[in-house]
């Protein structure tokens, strides 16, 4: 979006990304405001005053109309419901709506490599970023991953790369923004509750490679039904990963195989993630899918393959955290829809003993009645939805409910045999419980940690 001196913004809501839009319109000269749900107090006080000094505006307590129709132009922060009433009238009124993406959008002075889908995005955008690291190409890494996009126009000095993970919230408002390689790895029902249909969640997520044009590229999930009939715009070069060897990076056991034409040469090359952190049936997608892009960002293979031997993926990702008598219990707190609790059951080969439950995202949990039946010996429910699921599993599965994280894990153990596995992979959000899904991995591993000092005869703390 073009930005002209004088011009007046109004952000709503002061987060960590509406905090960012702030500063990004102030270094442009425009005349900003900032409307907070929240009441006053609830904000850090000098965050607000640092502001108020810079001549930013505020209301406090809710969205009024009069206040956001004094501005050009309303920047909802990612979290904002689109559909709130208040906008929609804003909207009638003729003033414009624009995320962060869309205020961005033709400013970036350097490649930018975006990566959404429905599970996968912070591991692979993490491992796009430690790759080029490790191939001494210094690349700004943000978006929905914490650090907010538009920090990237405040580097102090310029990245040769910019790495974004991209939520359907940001992507709701994409306006004109592009990248010159696209990443969509894969789609299941996520955020119904905000974006109220998968038609319409998977719109939003397609709006990323819209504006995509020759030159570009566009990397897909292979597997994947869903994303099997997208198709790119403008001649932009599609490339798919996944288990099908017509894939441009397939996956042959703990090798990924990658085969694609540059320059009018076919390029083959095998890449091993044999002792690496890579080697669970959804973390070879995702290096599949980091290393097509990584190789079109100017990375040697040699240099992509000893950077994919040293990389950590993020906790609370099918983290394992202990084995207590041939029992291995894995932290997958961040298995937060149905997606992700499904591909964490589907790569399982040991009987599990499932922790599931939380405060439910929207979405049909009879999805998931297969792959439960196949895998799962025992269901132990915490949380909100744990009644709702119990009537949806308990005639093809044990299930029993527990109070707490702690209770859960006890649970676990006592229903546990050597040989199986015990996996926190809950499918729903966890807000009911905790601050969010470290928060929920944490106590869980917690737990796990008292089992193991109980088991060497030490008073758990
Ligand atoms: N607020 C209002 N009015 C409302 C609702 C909220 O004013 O009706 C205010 C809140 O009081 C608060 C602010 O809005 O002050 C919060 O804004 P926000 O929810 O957009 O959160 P941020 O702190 O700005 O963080 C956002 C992303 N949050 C969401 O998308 C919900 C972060 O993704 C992101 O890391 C950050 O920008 C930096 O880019 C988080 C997330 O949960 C991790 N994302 C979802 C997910 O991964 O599933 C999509
Ligand atoms: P996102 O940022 O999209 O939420 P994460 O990398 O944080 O993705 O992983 C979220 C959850 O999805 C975790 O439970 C993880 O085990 C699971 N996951 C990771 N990669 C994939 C994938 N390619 N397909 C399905 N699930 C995945």
């Amino acid at each position: 979006m073009l930005l002209v001196p004088g011009m007046k913004g109004v952000v709503v809501g002061c987060g960590k990304a509406g905090q960012s839009v702030v500063r990004f319109l102030l270094d442009r000269h425009l005349c900003v405001g900032v409307s907070e749900g929240s009441a006053a107090g609830r904000l850090d006080a000098g965050m607000v005053a640092d502001l108020q000094s810079k001549g930013v505006l505020f209301e406090f307590g809710g969205h009024t109309e009069d206040f956001l129709t004094s501005f050009d132009f309303v920047v909802p922060s990612p979290g904002i419901p689109l559909d709130l009433p208040v906008l929609n009238a804003v909207r009638q009124k003729g003033v414009k709506i624009v995320g962060e993406l869309g205020l961005a959008a033709g400013h970036f002075e350097v490649p930018v490599i975006g990566v959404t889908g429905s599970n996968g995005k912070t591991t692979v955008t993490s491992l796009i970023g430690s790759l080029l690291d490790h191939a001494k190409q210094k690349a700004f890494v943000g978006g929905n991953i914490g650090t907010p996009l538009l920090e990237y126009f405040s580097s102090k000095e310029l990245p040769s790369a910019v790495v974004l993970e991209l939520s359907s919230f940001q992507l709701d408002l994409a306006g004109a923004f592009r990248p010159d390689i696209g990443l969509v790895l894969n789609i299941s029902p996520d955020h119904l509750d905000r974006h109220h249909t998968v038609e319409a969640y998977i719109e939003a997520k397609l709006k990323m490679i819209r504006h995509q044009r020759l030159g570009d590229r566009l990397i897909l999930g292979g597997d994947d039904k869903r994303l099997a009939g997208v198709s790119s715009v403008d001649n932009v070069e599609v490339y798919r990963f996944g288990m099908d060897k017509e894939c441009a990076a397939s996956i042959k056991g703990d090798m990924v195989e990658l085969r694609f034409t540059e320059d009018g040469v076919l390029r083959q090359e095998t890449y091993n993630l044999e002792g690496t952190h890579l080697t669970s049936s959804v973390n070879r997608l995702n290096a599949a899918a980091a290393i097509l892009a990584v190789r079109f960002a100017g990375c040697s293979r040699d240099q992509v393959q000893s950077g994919l031997n040293v990389f950590q993926p993020p906790l609370h990702r099918m983290t394992e955290v202990a084995v207590i008598d041939g029992v291995r219990y894995i932290n997958d707190s961040k298995a937060t829809n149905y997606g992700a609790m499904y591909a964490a059951l589907q790569g399982c080969s040991e009987p599990v003993v499932l922790i599931a439950g939380g405060r439910e995202k929207g979405g049909d949990w009879q999805l998931l009645r297969d792959v439960l039946a196949q895998k799962v010996c025992q269901l132990i429910l915490i949380g909100e939805a744990a009644e709702k699921m119990k009537r949806v599993f308990e005639d093809i599965v044990p299930v029993t409910q527990a109070e707490s994280m702690d209770a859960a894990v006890q649970a676990a153990r006592t229903f546990a045999r050597d040989g199986d596995l015990v996996l926190l992979a809950p499918g729903c959000a966890s807000f009911d419980m905790y601050s969010g899904y470290e928060e929920r991995g944490k106590v869980f591993m917690e737990s796990v940690q008292r089992l193991r000092l109980e088991k060497r005869g030490w008073r758990a703390p």
